[in-house]
């Protein structure tokens, strides 16, 4: 059985090794998970794939216990090889359809979506859920497509048939407002990755998410 549904979405760890300061990504992640994330998706854009994969493993193994999904960014090979639970891909990586062959019907797929006729295109296709990228501008990834804002993000949510995690700016000041437009979840990387205190700032988050989304 696929370990997902669309409360997995509710509060998303989006990982970043530049925002450790020299802690460790394990104990970050395991503290994020005591605060209440629901689900993680790690995501390196400079290590090797050895690295990659032995990051994967490690996480795989402290998520496994906690029964939360680990989820792959872009690399499929790496999320076959360190046993995660799905990837998640955006408009420029594998072709859905060919990731889904790879991987077959148990695993999870997210795909980034950047404009309403990309969200029309992912109703046609059986993904686990779209990632509405970005609902705000964000320093940590200034090469996105145009923010939807909240009134896109609800336009986004009427026009899926998927689950709608929305991610680019989430943070405890714009949770609520986000959730209101009926977004499943949030995917946040600095507002967790960036906080002195891991758990506190999950925890927030978690609260601010919890029994929030407005259909
Ligand atoms: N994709 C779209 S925006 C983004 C990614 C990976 C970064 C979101 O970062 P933050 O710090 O949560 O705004
Ligand atoms: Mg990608």
């Amino acid at each position: 059985m696929k370990n997902f549904d669309r409360h997995s979405l509710r509060l998303y760890l989006v990982t970043d090794r530049r925002m450790l300061s020299g802690r460790s990504l394990t104990e970050l992640v395991g503290e994020a998970v005591r605060g209440g994330v629901t689900m993680v998706q790690l995501r390196e854009k400079e290590c090797s794939t050895r690295e990659f994969v032995e990051i994967g493993r490690g996480l795989k193994c402290l998520l496994a216990e906690r029964d939360v999904p680990l989820i792959i960014n872009d690399r499929i090979d790496v999320a076959l090889a360190c046993g995660a639970d799905g990837v998640h891909i955006g408009q420029s990586d594998m072709p859905y359809a060919t990731a889904r062959r790879m991987l077959g019907q148990e695993r999870i797929i997210g795909l980034s979506v950047e404009s309403m006729s990309d969200i029309e295109e992912a109703n046609a296709l059986d993904v686990d859920y779209i990632g509405v990228s970005p609902v705000f501008a964000t320093p940590t990834k200034t090469d996105t497509a145009m923010p939807f804002g909240l009134d896109g993000l609800r336009d986004a949510v009427r026009k899926s048939l998927h689950p709608v995690v929305g991610i680019g700016g989430m943070n405890a000041l714009t949770a609520a407002d986000v959730m209101r437009c009926g977004a499943d979840g949030i995917a946040v990387v600095s507002a967790i990755m960036g906080a002195d205190d891991t758990f506190a700032a999950a925890r927030e988050l978690s609260g601010m998410t919890e029994g929030q989304t407005v259909k």
